[in-house]
């Protein structure tokens, strides 16, 4: 794994700067691409290599082992941080830029499918469950994220949760766990546009979820 630092890459955004006007405005994305996840990128490598090059024993199983909270937990405390807060911020924007896609051309609507029916069976209506997801970004105090996560472990017949996360932890933590749609409540993530009216943002996400790719994983991960 001496090499696998090299994967810690910042991927293209799947659309233009631009895409997702007015809800998600062309500046914030690039503050926020070029240079939040950027930085997770870039710092996240330089700590990866650094486990590579002076704790091998913790990157023996790769990347999304070392991310998991019983991994975290055993790394020695001065490298801790730096390999959960940056790779937790690697590898939550690069799913969060697949969570969103053009209103009206991939996002926005309601989620079909196996999820869509999963959604209704475990909410009550596509309404209940954006309030409950929602209500789990609104109330996450300071930076996190919100999220909808499969985890057959859980012992409803859905297998759908909705939480929230501090700073940069994530399903990524949990082996059991699967995201299927994360929506980012950092400042970062609106404040260009909505100030400190968090709730405005979360309510413009709406029009650019992409539930296609959301049902996509859904139905993946329930193989
Ligand atoms: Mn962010």
């Amino acid at each position: 794994m001496a090499d696998e630092h090299k994967n810690i890459t910042l991927p293209d955004l799947p659309y233009d700067y631009a895409a997702l006007e007015p809800h998600i405005d062309t500046a914030t994305m690039k503050l926020h691409h070029d240079f939040h996840h950027k930085g997770y990128t870039s710092k996240f490598a330089a700590a990866y290599k650094n486990l590579c090059d002076n704790h091998a024993a913790h990157v023996a199983g790769g990347i999304s082992k070392l991310l998991l909270a019983d991994s975290l937990a055993a790394l020695p405390d001065k490298v801790r941080g730096a390999v959960q807060n940056n790779g937790g911020g690697w590898v939550n924007h690069t799913l969060f830029w697949n969570n969103m896609a053009p209103a009206g051309n991939g996002g926005g609507g309601e989620p079909d499918g196996e999820l869509g029916a999963a959604i209704k069976e475990e909410f009550g209506s596509f309404d209940e469950f954006k309030k409950v997801f929602g209500d789990a970004g609104a109330t996450r105090f300071g930076s996190g994220w919100a999220w909808l996560v499969y985890n057959p472990k859980l012992g409803n017949k859905t297998g759908l949760k909705v939480y929230s996360t501090p700073n940069q932890d994530g399903p990524h933590m949990n082996a059991d766990e699967t995201p299927i749609l994360g929506l980012d409540v950092w400042e970062h993530a609106y404040y260009l546009k909505y100030q400190n009216r968090r709730p405005e943002y979360i309510a413009a996400f709406w029009n650019v979820a992409n539930w296609g790719e959301a049902n996509k994983r859904y139905t993946a991960a329930k193989q």
